[in-house]
């Protein structure tokens, strides 16, 4: 039924008493615990539901110490939000450096539950590996989600709050389970009303928005509008200018009075017709440091995005690159930033594309605070619509060498602070949820915010230890549905690159609402974003010889590879050197019969995630069941599709045929 879907990895289902109950019953008859607070609160609550739910029965709150039970006690001398877990005969002892550490602690218990593991020999610490782990909604007042795939906000519509705010609360316990502890509730692109957020107008609402969060250990963030003191009277929104610092100083007070433990703003300017300092000749750490002063004395930061680019590039103009954009803006200001500005950098120096290098900003900036953004939201990805699992995606990103400080300087480390130790370091990600009955749309896509969060806490996981844990929590310990299950998820990624965009291409989707192909899309298109096809072959030079330099940007063992046409990794092959089409690959196969070859398996692939998932068409409850075929079966006709146009658009651009004989239209 839809409750199940809408419960998510926190299912809570009844345990078997001979099979497990009585393996695990000690520790679930009483709990102790001797601090009050707010998030201590919630794990008990979640500790009771989670046990009445899974064993029927109870536990004792109580405030002595206990011999059989869950004994909870904080130790300050622990990192940061860690906790340890040990059990003796009767007892688990929980030791958690702070509130925020009990509550990961007991879903970390309620997880092993959940998944019918023995509790009898726990002995373990858990430091989460990132700082900040946080979450940017892209949710605007009006109700809408920009890329957005699960329905309307459940934050706000028609200009309001919601005010039945149980699905925010909801929200904040999936989010809380799965270790995040950041949220920013508006979308980057501030329009008019939004601009309000830090106006009386609704201060109060975001305010009891914030108190939900806090009671789960997250901190509320917003965007803000870089122009807003011209909206409410000032002439300009130059950074240098009195009267702006003036009006943000008032701001940040005002808002600290309200929310003493706001988290601070999440700002995109001079980014796709966002205004920002640009329009007053000033660069980019002028503009954030101007806010970061205002937030400066309540402990606030601001995180200020790097998705700043030319997006009217003239397709004549062979040097002006995209991709090279957030570093040529933001190296050169590379410790100029105050200590409470974050710079926020996407995952690739593009935008979320199937397959990207690593933005080469990361490994650079040394001198300055910055967080790594993903994005849950399938964008370019199927929308929610295709099953694609993204941890492994992101995995690639986090183990990726920079050479930074010579090999093994990954980005793990570095996005976590510790290699150029910053004071404030993390993850990011686009939120993927919205008011569904089950959060994501398509229900795999659940895994991807649980992943999301799994992943950032501890990037040693594999991906499959992570897909495993969801599976289980989502749909129990029936070893046939999770391998089944495990089979169509792994690949999932792959299969969604086989049958769209080719080598690293990227983009070859329709514009602006970014679903279903279209080769010259963008092409062709005053946003130009560009892969040169023509008859003699594909893929954009970003060598340095020859094309936009954008290989250099790198350190000098990766650029050598990128930038040599032998030793470049096939998956990126088209995003670094225009071919032949007749390239031969390392795989031994020529490009254009990589592409036919991909594209025709992708979509048996597709068809064998289809007969998976039949197969389990017992053992799934019918809402689960169908709402999952629709979408695969819809993935399929899109696999095709996409199958189609992009292999006739190559046959005749390149007049090259099959080697296999098979149809192309
Ligand atoms: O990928 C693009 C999206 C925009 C988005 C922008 C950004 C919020 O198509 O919808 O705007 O990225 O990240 O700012």
């Amino acid at each position: 039924d839809q409750l199940t879907s809408y419960r998510a990895w926190l299912q809570y289902r009844e345990k078997d008493q001979e099979k497990y109950t009585k393996t695990v019953a000690p520790y679930l008859k009483a709990v102790s615990v001797t601090v009050d607070n707010d998030i201590i609160e919630r794990a008990l609550d979640e500790w009771t539901v989670g046990l009445n739910e899974m064993f029927k029965q109870r536990p004792a709150v109580v405030r002595e110490t206990i011999s059989e039970g869950l004994a909870i006690t904080l130790d300050p001398s622990l990192p940061n939000e860690s906790y340890q877990l040990k059990t003796t005969e009767k007892r688990i002892q929980l030791t958690a450096k702070d509130a925020n550490g009990v509550l990961y602690g007991v879903f970390h218990l309620l997880r092993l539950l959940q998944m019918e593991e023995s509790l009898q020999h726990l002995s373990m610490t858990e430091v989460p590996k990132n700082p900040v782990r946080m979450i940017n909604q892209w949710d605007d007042m009006n109700g809408e989600v920009e890329r957005g795939y699960a329905g309307e906000s459940f934050f706000y519509k028609d200009y309001q709050f919601i005010k039945d705010r149980q699905r925010i609360y909801d929200y904040a316990r999936l989010l809380a389970a799965a270790g995040i502890n950041a949220i920013s509730i508006n979308n980057v692109n501030v329009h008019e009303n939004e601009t309000d957020l830090i106006f009386d107008r609704y201060l109060m609402d975001v305010k009891q928005t914030s108190d939900i969060f806090n009671q789960f250990g997250i901190t509320l963030f917003l965007s803000i509008n870089y122009a807003a003191p011209m909206e409410k009277g000032i002439a300009s929104a130059d950074p240098l200018d009195k009267d702006v610092q003036a009006f943000w100083k008032a701001r940040a007070q005002a808002i600290y009075q309200v929310i003493p433990n706001f988290g601070g703003f999440l700002v995109k300017a001079d980014s796709e017709n966002r205004p920002g300092p640009f329009t007053y000749g000033r660069n980019h750490a002028e503009g954030a440091n101007m806010l970061a002063e205002a937030l400066e004395p309540y402990g606030g930061l601001v995180i200020w995005r790097c998705f700043v680019y030319n997006c009217k590039q003239d397709w004549r103009d062979r040097q002006t690159d995209r991709a090279r954009a957030a570093y040529d803006h933001f190296m050169p200001l590379d410790g100029a930033f105050k200590e409470n500005v974050v710079l926020q950098i996407k995952n690739g120096p593009m935008d979320f594309q199937v397959r990207e290098p690593v933005s080469p900003l990361i490994g650079s900036l040394e001198n300055t605070n910055h967080f790594l953004e993903f994005q849950i939201a399938q964008e370019y990805l199927g929308q929610q619509k295709h099953l694609v699992y993204l941890v492994p995606q992101w995995k690639e990103v986090l183990s990726f060498d920079t050479y930074s400080k010579g090999m093994g300087t990954y980005v793990k480390d570095i996005v976590a602070g510790e290699v150029f130790k910053n004071g404030h370091a993390g993850i990011v990600a686009v939120s993927n949820v919205g008011s569904d009955y089950n959060w994501t749309g398509h229900l795999f896509a659940q895994l991807n915010l649980y992943g999301y969060g799994r992943m950032i806490w501890n990037p040693e996981l594999t991906a499959e230890a992570i897909a495993l844990e969801w599976v289980k929590q989502t749909f129990g310990n029936d070893p046939f549905v999770i391998k089944t299950i495990m089979q169509m998820v792994m690949p999932s990624w792959e299969i969604y690159e086989n049958y769209t965009s080719p080598l690293g291409i990227g983009w070859m989707v329709n514009i602006s609402h970014h679903y279903g192909p279209n080769i010259d899309g963008y092409e062709y298109d005053k946003w130009g974003t560009y892969h040169f096809a023509d008859r003699n072959g594909v893929g954009v030079d970003r060598t340095i010889e020859t094309g936009t330099g954008f290989t250099g940007q790198f350190h000098k063992e990766n650029a050598r590879v990128y930038n040599d046409l032998t030793r470049c990794p096939d998956e990126l092959l088209l995003f670094f050197h225009h071919v032949p089409y007749t390239h031969q690959l390392h795989s031994g196969k020529t490009v254009i019969q990589h592409i036919y070859d991909t594209h025709f398996r992708g979509v048996e692939q597709v068809k064998a995630m289809i007969d998976a998932w039949q197969s389990l068409k017992e053992a799934i409850d019918p809402t689960r069941y169908t709402s999952v075929m629709e979408r695969l079966e819809h993935q399929l006709y899109m696999a095709k599709e996409w199958r189609d146009t992009v292999n006739t658009y190559f046959y005749r651009k390149s007049g090259i045929n099959d080697l296999h004989g098979r149809t192309i239209y």
